[in-house]
């Protein structure tokens, strides 16, 4: 299989976060790509791939075209207000303020155009957000053209990212944006699978009144785990897309078995629908070793995920999402993939 990553990544670091009540260093990182990257040279899972650059076109086709406006501009804005340090927002119109007018302030624009304070940037975050963007529409590419799996390598991540707003360590929705991308490009349905820990909020958004692409999340139960406000079981779609949209919210502790039956009848579900192509959603926080994560998988589990997707027989593109052991991490991300390809 191939992979696909750039290096640009690593321009997004040394962003900090909100945890627990004190500004910590982030725990999307860049060493867990380079981890990633270097357990899949030694496994020798394929060659690695430099992206192609695209316009952003396609992020436009998933999201509002200010809200991908906006994001090369935070930095040059947040330096020019005399700010340093990690853009943070720290004020959200919530119910009851404004949502619809967008305020001439960075920090409150941050505020505007996110849903919590989980993606901040530095200087070299948008060119990071750009070329993970380049490396999961490279590795789209790869499926169209035959390939019967592709990795895209993406950091930072996007699933949490909606067609208007960042958070939770996400800004453009690579995932959305290949599997909007698969459509365009001729695929009648496009099914997404998101194994994340975390429910993909973002991209139930984006496709939520949408038949024509199906979203499936494995997840902890959003009553105690964050994103908090989305991600129950009973969010199954709206008009058009009613059906379309499934949710299987899992408690705290939940291991290999329980989490098994559900990504059972999650790919009878996805293969029922009969989708062109699969995006996958890889996100390997559901590690019982994940330090912000409750599940309890162990990496013996990752190939046997990867296994199963194979078993649909449909072309595959894994989009890289979360994950944070990062002595781990490459085990667990690259163990799908040698699952997968048996
Ligand atoms: C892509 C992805 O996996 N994003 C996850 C964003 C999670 N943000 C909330 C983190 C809350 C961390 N609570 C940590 C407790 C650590 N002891
Ligand atoms: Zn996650």
């Amino acid at each position: 299989m191939k992979t696909v990553f750039s290096p640009l990544h690593a321009g997004h670091g040394g962003q900090m976060e909100l945890v627990a009540g004190a500004i910590v260093p982030g725990f999307e990182k860049p060493s867990r790509a380079e981890i990633i990257r270097k357990r899949v040279e030694s496994e020798k899972l394929g060659p690695i791939l430099a992206p192609e650059i695209h316009d952003l076109t396609a992020a436009k086709r998933v999201h509002a075209a200010d809200y991908i406006d906006f994001l090369p501009t935070v930095w040059p804005q947040w330096e020019a207000a005399g700010k340093s340090g990690s853009a943070i927002p720290f004020a959200w119109p919530t119910r009851g303020l404004r949502g619809d007018v967008p305020p001439r302030n960075i920090e409150a624009l941050l505020g505007f155009y996110s849903f919590d304070g989980g993606a901040s940037f530095v200087k070299g975050t948008w060119d990071a957000i750009k070329s993970s963007y380049d490396v999961a529409l490279t590795a789209a590419q790869l499926v169209k053209a035959g390939e019967r799996a592709a990795f895209a390598l993406c950091r930072p991540p996007g699933h949490h990212a909606g067609a208007a707003f960042m958070g939770g360590y996400c800004f453009i929705n690579n995932a959305a944006v290949a599997a909007q991308w698969f459509r365009d490009q001729g695929a009648t349905r496009v099914a997404v699978l998101d194994v994340d820990y975390h429910h993909g909020n973002g991209t139930q958004e984006i496709f939520y009144d949408r038949p024509d692409i199906q979203v499936i999340n494995l997840h902890g139960d959003p009553m105690t785990e964050y994103p908090f406000f989305l991600g129950h079981a009973d969010e199954r779609g709206a008009g058009a897309g009613e059906g379309f949209n499934l949710n299987y919210p899992l408690p705290f502790g939940t291991s290999w078995a329980k989490w098994n039956e559900a990504l059972e009848d999650a790919c009878q579900k996805l293969a029922a629908y009969a989708p062109d192509v699969v995006v996958v959603s890889l996100g390997v926080d559901t590690f019982e070793k994940d330090p912000i994560s409750q599940f309890k998988l162990t990496s013996a589990d990752y190939p046997k995920i990867g296994a199963r997707i194979a078993r649909l027989g449909l072309p595959s593109l894994f989009v890289m999402e979360g994950g944070y052991a990062v002595d781990e991490i490459g085990i667990n991300a690259v163990g799908v993939l040698t699952g997968f390809e048996g």
